[in-house]
């Protein structure tokens, strides 16, 4: 079991030479999907009640300015795990489900820098950062390499993409779980395979849930997904006990590496589309199976902070919690979500919503809870996934001075709540690039479109400057560019300077 070295208090212990005096921590970082700011109830929620994550921020620091890299999964894990920001890379948009690994092996990432540290490390749940060397090659029969082994990961246990993506299957270190060799699996993600039903063509087969839009191609367990698959029955999932199967496995990880340090990557299917939470949380909100799943990774969180208890090592687990992109509600079946939603606002106080350049995109709930050894507080600081890499060096005591690490930055000082202010600046990416201070933000005039109407998203696109006074118009309603022309220049000076050390680069 960790020992933690020294008995001083940590009210009396200054930043510097924090980590030295603290044995390595175990590290739970708890990712959910799509989940907005105003989406839990210690975030202001009323009509869905999310005890268990409460706690964690009650006990612990809760962020009020925290941001993913990114307003997608795919560009916003790729910023977490490697430090980089997506936006310098090209092919780190939304990975279809039989997209080649997007991390480049020889990349130094978070769980690699941890491994240096001797932790053990695992992921379990969602990964969404594609598999195997070459897209639409992958032989789902066998071993798919490279995958999370090849960028530092010892352990795991994931859905290769997404649940609305294809192949509807785990992967337990890197081969499909339960599968029966004489029925094999086959992907595309150009055509059907003969004779297989869709969601378009057999709509009569959707017993669970129909598309509201796209989401119409093969059907696995009465729900129409992206792409086509065919095979495999014996190791497909069933949606409806997705987060129970990726908990469990989350929790024999912990049970399994208690007697060591271990970072553990737990990202959930919640409460991403299609979303068909088991039926124990039908109706524990009013808000349809959308409000259901939030209360269903609550339980979740709950699951691994249980686990951390009976293994006795609840103290020396840092456990941080946040999502990889904004809310939405529509994204792509129809459940509900928009006619149940009514006074909830999963985007919190601001505009946008996951795909949007304005901050609902990107500003997500962040929580910090080291049990006893961190004040419990809300910090306005300026925090982003982007640091997690330089922060969780710094905790675990490695240099990575001589890494290739981007954008990355040691923020442990505003992780831990001794530093209010946090970084200087952070640039965000959806269609255009955003550059976000304490006090402004900049949006890059960009082509994309104003509006989805499909998933009812002000994208923040325009083809102008924009400006938003933060402190005070933090719904980014007054664009106020044209009065402020030097606080404009000086934005885009910076975000030029970042684009010059590379920007579209081949992964
Ligand atoms: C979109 C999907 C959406 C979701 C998203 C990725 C359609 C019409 N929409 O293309 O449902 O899967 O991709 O979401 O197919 S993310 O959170 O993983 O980035
Ligand atoms: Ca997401």
């Amino acid at each position: 079991m960790n020992k933690i070295f020294s008995a001083l208090s940590l009210g009396l212990m200054t930043s510097t030479g924090f980590a030295q005096q603290i044995a390595k921590p175990n590290i739970v970082f708890i990712y959910a999907d799509d989940l907005g700011f105003g989406d839990l109830s210690c975030y202001g929620a009323t009509r869905v009640q999310t005890p268990n994550v409460d706690g964690l921020a009650r006990d612990g620091i809760r962020f009020v300015n925290a941001h993913s890299a990114a307003a997608t999964s795919t560009p916003s894990r790729y910023g977490l795990l490697t430090g980089e920001y997506p936006w310098r890379r090209n092919g780190t948009g939304i990975a279809a489900g039989d997209a080649a690994l997007i991390i480049n092996p020889e990349r130094c990432t978070v769980p690699k820098i941890l491994k240096e540290a001797g932790y053990a490390t695992g992921a379990v749940g969602k990964w969404h950062l594609g598999l195997g060397s070459e897209t639409g090659k992958q032989d789902w029969n066998d071993k798919i390499t490279p995958g999370p082994k090849e960028i530092g990961f010892d352990y795991s246990y994931i859905m290769a993409a997404t649940a609305d993506r294809v192949p509807c299957v785990f992967v337990e270190n890197q081969r499909v779980v339960g599968l029966d060799p004489r029925d094999p699996i086959q992907v595309s993600y150009t055509k059907n395979f003969p004779g297989e039903p869709t969601g378009k063509n057999n709509p009569e087969l959707l017993t669970k849930l129909r598309p509201s839009h796209g989401h119409d191609m093969s059907i696995v367990n009465g729900i129409s997904r992206i792409g086509y698959m065919k095979g495999g029955k014996s190791a497909l999932w069933k949606d409806e006990n997705i987060a129970d199967s990726i908990t469990a496995h989350a929790v024999k990880f912990i049970e399994a590496n208690k007697d060591n340090p271990f970072f553990l990557y737990f990202a959930t299917n919640d409460v991403h589309v299609p979303r068909y939470p088991n039926s124990r949380f039908w109706g524990k909100t009013d808000m349809g199976f959308r409000g259901d799943a939030i209360v269903q990774f609550d339980w979740s969180v709950g699951e691994i902070v249980k686990a951390l208890e009976s293994a006795g090592i609840r103290e020396n687990t840092l456990i941080i919690i946040t999502s990889d992109n904004g809310p939405v509600v529509d994204d792509g079946y129809a459940d509900q979500a928009v006619e149940k939603l009514m006074n909830h606002k999963p985007w919190g106080p601001f505009r946008g919503g996951k795909y949007s350049t304005f901050e609902a995109g990107t500003r997500v709930p962040f929580i910090v809870n080291w049990q006893g050894k961190i004040a419990s507080k809300k910090s306005e600081a300026l925090v982003s996934q982007i640091d997690l890499l330089a922060t969780l060096a710094r905790l675990a005591c490695v240099d990575i001075s001589a890494k290739e690490v981007a954008d990355s930055r040691d923020q442990l000082d505003a992780w831990l709540g001794h530093d209010e202010k946090g970084r200087d600046y952070i640039i965000g990416s959806a269609d255009g690039l955003t550059i976000l201070t304490w006090q402004w933000k900049y949006i890059e005039p960009n082509n994309g479109a104003a509006y989805n109407p499909l998933t009812h998203t002000e994208l923040g696109n325009d083809w102008h400057d924009q400006l938003y006074d933060m402190l005070h118009d933090r719904g980014e309603y007054d664009n106020v560019a044209t009065e402020n022309p030097l606080i404009v220049r000086f934005l885009k000076e910076i975000l030029q300077e970042e684009k010059s050390k590379g920007i579209g680069l081949s992964l």
